[in-house]
């Protein structure tokens, strides 16, 4: 007998799983609470709930299920559920519902709800619509590519109304949805033990049984690191398109030489997921044509927006990101396709070409894509220590890089080595002061001058990489020449400036020209 208060839960479940009946000590409500989650797979009252099975919600239902606990999946367009629980959820632990107060009424308290609906409006429409069926302590994931903003402002709202609000970056597309996504959880930290089982289950594992998932912070931290994840990615395959550039243009390599490349890096200290898939990439050829498939796609490069916010976080919080900013631009001025084939015909540029044999050239690009990579984690997780004062979040830098390890789409092996850099020094300044990376960039820094210098005789774009070298020369530049740009400032417009031969905050003014008054600019405001 299948004790239940909701007439139409009780038609729903009857139809949808049609499985055996719940234990009878579990009709009470208490009960309830007690049942530990995902041990009965007979209990029909679901463990959690999941909204939105577009593709990466569908592979983050299947992943939870396979994990051992029970689904209950709704979709607003409903005839999606009906879709999933015939094919891929077919037989396994769902609970199929119709609508919000029938997802609510099935699922154990506290409730917990995955939000996998698009970023934006739709989350705070769901909101809003899930509310009222929500009791005190209940708590809303949303594992969405929300901007950290949002979530801020969510995670008070919902607070308010007694809710537990989790923002959560979820990270590997959808293989990594299904298989172990990296999971960067921010929020209520009450909700953590709550949901730590669920999301540690599902997350990928690195070490034999680590999980790819740890709290982040409180509200927006978890959505701010996901965010920056995709800034570094950005950059990733930014500097990965120069080295193939090179390889491609510069010493006139075919697909299948540059294929062979990539896997022999794939092998060294640049191992990770993106050079994996580059190499097999450039290894597939077009089934209709013959020819290698990444000779036929168009070169204009497509965004979300991601980069773009970490870029104007960055600016924002005044920290330096170059190599991110730039992947962004670069895949704007990719987008002009008709300008540049337009100014390929009328502007000229360098008839040189690369002048060393190929196994000597191809060792330093090795190196030099190391070298700017290695600048662009610095920029990142300086950009994360700035936020994390900005907004008052205890970030773990070591927890992040152990996130990152993982599932997620900038996994890496040397992402190890970065733990180990903050596990060893929670406050290391930047990433380039820590010895063992101080010391790659000494050892590599003149080979990506090298190849940096070889672009630019040939008239190769190099964007990211040189950005990269111009980023470790002026990080590691005592006196820059800002000096000159501050004597500038009070020149034009009185801003004053600090000297060299006193105290730090005691700012000067020059009345340069003799004809201008001794009024600083903190005085008198044009
Ligand atoms: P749909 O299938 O009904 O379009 C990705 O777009 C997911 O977000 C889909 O599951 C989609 O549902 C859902 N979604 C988009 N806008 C929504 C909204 N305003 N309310 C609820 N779900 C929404």
């Amino acid at each position: 007998m299948i004790n239940r208060k909701e007439k139409e839960v009780q038609t729903v479940l009857e139809v949808v799983i049609a499985e055996p009946d719940p234990p009878e000590e579990a009709d009470e409500e208490d009960n309830y609470k007690e049942y530990k989650m995902g041990e009965d797979k007979n209990f029909q009252r679901a463990d959690i709930g999941l909204i939105g099975l577009a593709v990466m919600g569908e592979n983050l239902a299947l992943n939870i299920e396979k994990n051992g606990f029970c689904v209950a999946v709704y979709n607003r367009t409903t005839q999606k559920v009906d879709n999933f629980l015939q094919s891929r959820g077919i037989n396994k632990n769902f609970i199929g519902t119709k609508t919000v107060e029938e997802l609510c009424s099935v699922l154990a308290k506290p409730r917990k709800l995955i939000i996998m609906v698009k970023a934006g409006n739709p989350i705070d429409q769901f909101i809003d619509q899930v509310l009222p069926c929500l009791d005190e302590g209940d708590i809303l994931i949303d594992g969405g590519n929300s901007h950290y903003l949002d979530t801020i402002r969510r995670t008070k709202y919902v607070n308010e109304k007694g809710i537990l609000f989790v923002g959560t970056g979820i990270s590997g597309g959808e293989e990594g949805a299904l298989n172990g996504p990296s999971i960067m959880p921010g929020g209520n930290e009450d909700a953590w033990s709550v949901v730590k089982p669920v999301l540690q289950s599902i997350a990928a594992k690195v070490d034999g049984d680590v999980p790819c998932c740890e709290w982040v912070g409180n509200d927006g931290a978890g959505h701010y690191v996901k965010m920056v994840h995709n800034g570094i990615e950005y950059s990733d395959m930014q500097l990965i398109c120069e080295a193939y550039q090179l390889l491609k243009s510069g010493l006139n390599l075919s697909p299948g030489e540059i294929h062979e490349i990539f896997k022999s890096w794939n092998s060294g200290p640049l191992n990770s997921y993106l050079i994996e898939i580059t190499s097999e990439i450039l290894d597939h050829t077009d089934e209709k044509t013959g020819e290698a498939t990444i000779d036929l796609i168009l070169d204009v490069a497509g965004q979300k927006g991601t980069g773009k916010w970490t870029g104007i976080s960055g600016l924002e919080l005044g920290v330096p990101i170059p190599q991110i900013v730039q992947a962004v631009f670069t895949r704007c001025l990719s987008a002009l396709k008709s300008e540049r084939v337009y100014a390929s015909a009328v502007l000229s540029g360098s008839n040189q070409k690369i002048s060393d044999q190929s196994d000597k050239f191809i060792n330093k690009l090795h190196n030099a894509l190391y070298a700017s990579k290695i600048c662009s984690y610095a920029q990142g997780f300086q950009l994360l220590k700035f936020a994390a004062e900005e907004f008052d979040w205890d970030l773990n830098y070591g927890d992040i890089a152990l996130l990152w390890r993982g599932g997620c789409i900038i996994r890496a092996g040397f992402l190890k080595n970065i733990k180990e850099a903050f596990d060893s020094k929670s406050d290391l300044t930047n990433l380039l002061l820590d010895p063992y990376f101080a010391k790659i960039m000494i050892d590599t820094q003149d080979d990506l001058r090298y190849i940096a210098k070889q672009a630019i005789d040939c008239g190769i774009p190099l964007p990211s990489m040189t950005s990269a070298l111009n980023y470790y020369d002026a990080y590691r530049c005592a006196r820059l020449p800002a000096n000159l740009l501050q004597a500038q400032r009070d020149y034009f417009g009185a801003h004053t400036y600090e000297r060299i031969d006193k105290e730090r905050g005691e700012f000067f003014h020059t009345n340069w020209t003799g004809q201008g008054g001794e009024t600083a600019s903190s005085s008198y405001n044009v």
